[in-house]
């Protein structure tokens, strides 16, 4: 069965999760890094030496990098489906897989200054930067949501699960951000998505 390593309430394991689930596969995930531990273990480093979660293993086949994992699951279970089978929109799809690194390390300094550093430690001018860095990016995205359903058109795919969990924290960190109302509303349409439910929009911590 395959397995998933990974503390839920990391972004990158949410994405591996989100993707399991959207395709109905059947999986044991355990908990693994931060207050978990398990990721310095010499047994977890030789799966994954960057010692990082997510890492998967899949018949004896181990892999690591979270947007490579929603690729290989998506183009094993939900090929045509997940993954489009169209060279030019798989490589649609993959562009705003990538680009979901940009809008997080954009997110960073919000992230972690706002919900993973007490108030007296905070860094207010990265803070204020990644703010602004962030909006900037999610301008853009608001931009080429508009008049489709999803990142690559009519239809939900792959290219929507990075970057629909780097939106949500975006969307639920407590900032000042202009209405968007192309990407709100594509996040809306996440929402009605049982494992975007389960695992991505949830209290972050
Ligand atoms: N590019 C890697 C980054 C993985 C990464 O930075 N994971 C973080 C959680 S989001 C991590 O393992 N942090 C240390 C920990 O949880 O102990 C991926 O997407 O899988």
């Amino acid at each position: 069965m395959l397995k998933i390593w990974g503390r839920t309430n990391s972004v990158n394991v949410k994405k591996a999760l989100w993707a399991a689930e959207e395709l109905g596969l059947k999986y044991e995930r355990v908990d693994a890094g931060m207050q978990f531990g398990v990721t310095k273990t010499p047994e977890y480093l030789k799966m994954n030496p960057n010692s990082l979660v997510p890492t998967i293993e899949d018949d004896g086949f181990v892999l690591w990098e979270s947007h490579t994992i929603v690729r290989y699951l998506c183009a094993k279970h939900g090929m045509g489906r997940l993954c489009p089978s169209d060279l030019k929109a798989r490589a649609d799809a993959e562009r705003w897989m990538d680009w979901a690194f940009t809008f997080q390390n954009a997110m960073r300094s919000v992230f972690w200054g706002l919900i993973r550093t007490p108030p007296e430690k905070r860094d207010a001018k990265a803070i204020e930067e990644g703010r602004l860095q962030s909006i900037r990016l999610a301008e853009i995205l608001d931009k080429h949501l508009q008049g489709k359903s999803y990142v690559t058109g009519a239809a939900f795919t792959m290219g929507d699960i990075p970057i629909g969990c780097e939106v949500q924290r975006y969307l639920r960190v407590p900032i000042e951000r202009p209405k968007l109302a192309a990407l709100e509303a594509w996040f809306e349409r996440l929402r009605q998505r049982a494992p975007f439910m389960k695992f991505v929009d949830i209290p972050l911590t």
